[in-house]
């Protein structure tokens, strides 16, 4: 395993993870970086940069600079295709979205982005991706099929596949800014039937709701929204203390 997933498998053994996940297309390099400083000060794990809309090119990049400057924390990528490379970056979650129906969002994007992640030589780490409704942005602009949020069963069947086929991370995503994150009964149903570490995103807002997500079984929680709309750089601490606590409390 590379070091971000060895960092990832370490870490683990200790305590449950807390992902703050950055969009360029929503922030200037300058707060990326203020917010990654405060992130490492708060205890968060690590900084994911992507989004479904316009992180690509010099905005990503400028991006994933500023907090490299201000921040010890991995970056690593959470593209929405091979449009979100950036050399700048630790690691990058390799990932299929594996209910697309479209294959561009299955393996095609992968194939476009391949020879760039090896000649920049980023971390690659395989991940199963899996849209949850509602689903928001990523659910339309990945053209999926969105999973029932009453149909655990089916997630937990793409899990396993997603752990057959060799992926070593499953991520159940409700997409960004979903009014409701992804039940506490599916991640539960998952997690009792995959081996690989276990992330959640998508809605989730208060440290209650990081809380649950992670006593129904989820590993890493990633949150974005509620910390970049909190309002103000204060806010958007005493937001990153609070959803991070619910991650790391061990009630
Ligand atoms: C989106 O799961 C992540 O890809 C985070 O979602 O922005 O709703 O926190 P939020």
């Amino acid at each position: 395993l590379g070091k971000v997933e060895t960092y990832i498998h370490e870490k683990l053994e200790k305590e449950k993870l807390h992902f703050f996940l950055l969009d360029p297309d929503d922030v200037s390099p300058e707060l990326a970086g203020e917010l990654a400083r405060i992130s490492e000060e708060v205890g968060v794990d690590a900084i994911m940069v992507g989004g479904s809309t316009g992180a690509e090119g010099e905005v990503l990049d400028s991006v994933v600079r500023a907090i490299k400057e201000s921040s010890n924390l991995p970056v690593i990528l959470f593209p929405g295709s091979h449009g979100g490379i950036s050399k700048y970056a630790d690691a990058i979650f390799f990932m299929s979205l594996l209910n697309s129906r479209n294959p561009f969002f299955i393996t095609g994007a992968q194939a476009l982005g391949a020879f760039q992640v090896k000649r920049y030589g980023i971390e690659p780490i395989p991940m199963a991706y899996l849209i949850i409704e509602p689903g928001e942005t990523v659910g339309w602009v990945g053209d999926a099929k969105p999973i029932p949020r009453h149909k655990p069963k089916i997630a937990a069947a793409y899990a396993l596949a997603g752990q057959y086929l060799g992926m070593r991370l499953v991520y159940l995503e409700a997409g960004s800014g979903a009014p409701q994150p992804v039940p506490p009964e599916m991640i539960g149903l998952v997690k009792r039937v995959i081996d690989v570490p276990l992330i959640v995103g998508g809605g989730i807002r208060t440290g209650e709701q990081a809380r649950a997500a992670v006593k129904a079984g989820a590993d890493i929680i990633v949150t974005g929204t509620a910390i970049e709309k909190a309002g103000s750089v204060e806010r958007a601490r005493e937001k990153l203390e609070e959803l991070n606590r619910g991650v790391k409390s061990d009630r």
